[in-house]
Parts: C-alpha cells; sequence; structure tokens
C-alpha cells in the first residue's frame, strides 16, 4: 500500500487530516512515526508558498511523498491579521492568541473572519499539486465548546449556531476549510492517477 507522509507538527492538524482523507487505500504516516524532528522554517510570503516549503523540503530529506497545510484565521476588521501569523500571533500559546485577537477586537462591530488553508503534496523533481479551502464566521468574546484547536472556541458558524469548538469532530471534517481544501486535492491526485 502506498504510504503517504503528513508533514506537520500539530497533532491536531494529523487527526483531522487523517480524518478527512479516511477509507482511502493509503497509509499515512506522521512526523513522529518516522521520528523527523527538523523544523521548516515558514518564511513565504503566502500560505501556499509556505506549504510547498514544509512538504517540498520534508518530502526531499525523507523520500516520501509528503503533503503540508498552512492556514490561518484572517479578520476582516483587522485587514486579515493574524492571517500567516496565527499560530505566533501572540507569542503565548492558543488561549494567549484568543485573549489578544479579542483585546483587539474591543468595540469593533464587525466581526467577520474565516479561516484558508492552502494544502500542497509534493511528489518529486519539483512535481507537486495544490489546492485550498476557506470557511466563513464570526469571532465572538466567550469561548464556546471545547472540541477542534486554535482559535476553534471564538469562531462562531452562523448556520450550525454553534462555534468551531462546538460542533462535532465528524462535522467539523465534513465542513471546514482543511477538509474542503483535502477533499479538493485529493480528487485532483485521482484524477492524476486515471490518466
Ligand atoms: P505546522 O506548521 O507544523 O503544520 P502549525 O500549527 O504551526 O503547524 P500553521 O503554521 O499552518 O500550522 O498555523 C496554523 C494556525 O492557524 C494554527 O496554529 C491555529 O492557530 C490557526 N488555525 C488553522 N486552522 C485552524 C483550525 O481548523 N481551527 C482553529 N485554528 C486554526
Amino acid at each position: 500500500m502506498e504510504k503517504i507522509l503528513i508533514a506537520t507538527h500539530n497533532i491536531n492538524k494529523v487527526e483531522e487530516i487523517k480524518d478527512i482523507l479516511k477509507n482511502k487505500d493509503i497509509t499515512f504516516l506522521t512526523l513522529d512515526d518516522i521520528g523527523y524532528k527538523n523544523e521548516v522554517i515558514e518564511d513565504g510570503k503566502t500560505y501556499f508558498e509556505n506549504a510547498l516549503k514544509k512538504a517540498k523540503e520534508i518530502s526531499i530529506n525523507t523520500g516520501y511523498i509528503t503533503i503540508a497545510d498552512d492556514s490561518g484565521l484572517e479578520v476582516e476588521a483587522l485587514g486579515g491579521r493574524p492571517g500567516l501569523y496565527s499560530q505566533r500571533y501572540s507569542g503565548k500559546g492558543n488561549l494567549g492568541n484568543i485573549k489578544l485577537l479579542l483585546k483587539e477586537l474591543k468595540n469593533i462591530d464587525n466581526r467577520n473572519a474565516r479561516f484558508y488553508a492552502s494544502v500542497v503534496m509534493y511528489f518529486k523533481n519539483d512535481k507537486y499539486i495544490s489546492s485550498d479551502g476557506e470557511i466563513k464566521g464570526k469571532i465572538i468574546d466567550e469561548m464556546k465548546g471545547d472540541k477542534g484547536f486554535g482559535y476553534d472556541p471564538i469562531f462562531y458558524l452562523e448556520e450550525y449556531n454553534m462555534t468551531m469548538g462546538q460542533i462535532s469532530k465528524e462535522l467539523k471534517n465534513e465542513i471546514s476549510h482543511r477538509a474542503k481544501a483535502f477533499k479538493k486535492l485529493w480528487q485532483i491526485y485521482e484524477d492524476s492517477l486515471d490518466i
């Protein structure tokens, strides 16, 4: 069976990606499975550049077909911040990030936001496929739900009247930015096998 490496150190992302791509005839390996410890410096100007850099560098170093995701939260009233810097935004982890965001949004009525993900699957010799996905929501002042990760507890989904931290993992992995990006990526991959 084909083995594909998931190039992320974020365990929550690994679990989501494995769940989104379940029932595929592929064995997914994680960086932990192969004892890969090197950090990739994310210095790209776009999510795509960062995702390609992660997938390419780790694929070249390991020899595996490798998939990477670069994602972030973009808040309209903040001109798209924290965006590419979502993970490093406060320098104080997830809770610090949420607190800083809510501080910045104090007295601001426009709470429109989106999660965005760019994903890349790198084969070899600069051959890769890529895709992306987004989901729109609103930032609320109170944390709700203990599912998901990152900014999920303050990302409110009008359609479900719940935050991304409250919906089930099955639903998140149907509708999220990451789910959309990986489902499209897989379609492109399978289409490429038909040729
Ligand atoms: P890798 O680079 O090792 O994949 P990372 O967590 O650093 O892991 P990113 O650089 O792509 O990944 O940063 C993404 C950040 O954006 C993530 O840490 C969260 O703060 C936020 N984020 C992305 N997707 C999210 C989601 O589904 N739910 C909540 N927050 C999310």
